[in-house]
């Protein structure tokens, strides 16, 4: 045994940093890489990991403590260390990677990426890159929060989003001064130093430490096609799909630490996360913490405080009846805790994480079968002759250099797209009160990914054939298994497919994907004997099962069915289709 005092390492060019979160208490068993302080910058908050395994004998800071470089943080009794020396630099080491990447996103003291010539200072405005300043060893950190949106202007080292590793979450700043024209990243795309965030219309302050790349709007060379780049409205003003994160309020105030109230939430990661996992909405949390800052007995209080049904989330308020309107009582969703069991009690069990698509996927997909009233519509498609020709089609395409296959799910897309400008309202979202009746047809197909459900959108499916829409779909799907979807590739959707034909089933109800209207659901086609009137016998014809979820505060029950009708028609001719 042997006892180890953890100091707080290099922290580069901050002087002092305050505790914020003491996460240990003395007696308390820690395990390497567990966390055991917060601390805080203007920008950055971040833990403290242990180095070593142990036991706390003695804490030496305690909230508010302004903490720098060698402050002792604890003393911990360490098993079998050889020397405290050896332990206690152990700890500073790795603590001490840890704040360097604090340290480093300092904007004053943060080196920045490569940038052409800067205008002069009293040039007309022009585009300006904003970039990922230099976050030190982090890689692949999630966007967690979106704190400005296109349209806003902003001030140099303004903060434009939020970023989150495991142990820190911090925010990035805005080189540049102007009018945000573009915004490169969404909530959830994982970003590395020197990766584009967002075009500013603006200039650089004078003297403004932060290099962007400069480009007259003129000039400015597209985008490269690899590059997620949604455009800016489909980013700013489009709720997300299935698969994605919850946008944060539009326009959102930039995070004032210190005034959660007015900006957004002030947390630790850890807590964040916390949040995360309960499906706690942290803008909605008073924070008792120092300065306002939400801590974990917070986000306990407030769902004790939801399930006791003394306070409602925002969205629970949204579903509640209006002011005077006859209550049922049932419209805070007065629902039983979960079911709390202890399964090992039963027999050997395993426990594992769900995937971060499961999560995010989950939560958007229980809000939407909550929000909307769904109402499936079923039907079938008579598809005999339009499965021979694709099967011909199949056969004719293999002797060409690239052949594509042709699945009946292309079909169904562009029939789809036909239905829809027949039936508008299908192609609409609601805004409020009113319905947004989109003119563009972007379908989306779910697909199946070993880490979850992601829904790709095929873009202006109108304006392909059959086999462009099968290759873009085989590219998209295959993008999807490899777990390489960008936000761009998920967004924009007017309307999805969930296709579980290829496996099996007989009809299904498919969850809309928000703030779509209605979604297909495809079930395995059959032989089925179907009397046929002229002839007055039962002939083999196959069938494919159609099934329509739709929401019903739009779409009325019978305009479903004339979709679904009209969808069968077209699939069973789809001569239809040019009428
Ligand atoms: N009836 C019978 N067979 C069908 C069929 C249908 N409705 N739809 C497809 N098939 C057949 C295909 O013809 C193909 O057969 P062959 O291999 O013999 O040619 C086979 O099933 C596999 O098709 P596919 O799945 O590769 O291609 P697809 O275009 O039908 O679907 C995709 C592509 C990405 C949608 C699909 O792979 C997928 O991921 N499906 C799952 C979607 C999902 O999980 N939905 C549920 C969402 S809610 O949890």
């Amino acid at each position: 045994m042997a006892l180890v005092d953890i100091k707080v390492p290099d922290i580069g060019d901050f002087d002092e940093v305050g505790v914020i979160e003491v996460l240990v208490a003395p007696g308390d068993k820690v395990r390497v890489e567990q966390s055991l302080i917060t601390v805080e910058s203007d920008k950055a908050s971040m833990e403290i990991p242990s180095s070593q395994a142990g036991v706390v004998r003695e804490l030496k800071v305690q909230l508010g403590d302004k903490v720098r470089e060698g402050s002792v943080i604890l003393t911990l009794e360490v098993e079998g260390a050889d020397s405290e020396q050896k332990a206690a630099s152990a700890g500073e080491n790795q603590a001490q990677d840890a704040m360097n990447d604090v340290a480093s996103e300092a904007p004053a003291s943060a080196p920045q990426p490569a940038a052409s010539p800067a205008p002069a200072p009293d040039a007309a405005p022009a585009l300006l890159e904003v970039r990922v300043p230099d976050i030190g060893d982090f890689k692949d950190v999630a966007v967690i929060e979106m704190l400005v949106a296109v349209g806003d202007t902003v001030t140099l080292e303004q903060s434009l989003f939020t970023v989150e590793s495991d142990k820190a979450s911090m925010e990035i700043p805005s080189s540049a001064e102007g009018v945000i024209r573009e915004i490169r990243v969404a909530i959830g795309d994982k970003l590395n130093t020197g990766d584009l965030v967002a075009m500013v219309e603006g200039k650089r302050e004078r003297g403004a430490a932060p290099a962007a790349a400069v480009q007259s709007p003129a000039a400015a060379p597209p985008a490269p096609a690899a590059a997620p780049a949604p455009s800016a409205a489909a980013a700013s003003a489009q709720a997300p799909a299935a698969d994605q994160p919850a946008a944060p309020p539009p326009a959102a105030a930039p995070h004032q630490p210190g005034s959660p109230s007015a900006g957004l939430p002030h947390a630790s990661p850890s807590v964040r996360k916390f949040a995360r996992e309960l499906g706690v909405p942290l803008a909605e949390v008073k924070g008792t913490g120092a300065k306002g800052r939400i801590t974990q007995e917070d986000v306990q209080s407030f769902t004790r405080a939801v399930m006791d049904g003394s306070t409602q989330t925002q969205a629970q308020a949204a579903r509640a009846p209006a002011p005077g309107a006859a209550s049922t009582g049932g419209a805070g969703l007065d629902l039983l805790p979960w079911p709390k069991v202890d399964f090992a009690k039963f027999g050997p069990v395993e426990r594992k994480e769900l995937s971060r698509i499961k999560k995010i996927s989950g939560a958007n997909l229980s809000r939407n079968w909550v929000m909307i009233p769904h109402v499936t519509n079923n039907d079938e498609a008579d598809i005999t002759e339009l499965e021979a020709f694709r099967v011909q089609t199949n056969k004719e395409g293999e002797r060409a250099k690239n052949p594509v296959k042709v699945t009946m799910l292309a079909f169904v897309i562009k029939a789809v797209v036909s239905a829809l400008k027949k039936f508008p309202e299908f192609n609409a979202s609601l805004d409020g009160d009113a319905l947004v009746y989109k003119q563009y047809f972007h379908v989306g197909f779910a697909a199946d990914t070993p880490n979850g459900l992601v829904v790709p959108v095929l873009k202006d499916a109108d304006q392909k054939g059959i086999l462009q829409i099968s290759q873009e779909m085989g590219e998209l799907a295959k993008k999807a298994r490899d777990g390489k979807l960008g936000m761009g590739d998920m967004q924009g959707g007017c309307f999805s497919i969930s296709s579980l034909g290829g496996i099996g089933g007989t009809h299904f109800t498919p969850i809309i994907n928000a703030p779509e209207v209605a979604i297909l659901g495809l079930s395995r086609s059959a032989m089925k004997p179907i009397w046929n009137d002229e002839r007055e016998k039962f002939e083999p014809r196959l069938m494919l099962p159609l099934s329509l979820s739709y929401d019903h505060r739009v779409i009325d029950g019978a305009a479903a069915a004339r979709f679904n009708a009209y969808l069968g028609q077209v699939l069973a001719d789809y001569r239809r289709i040019l009428l």
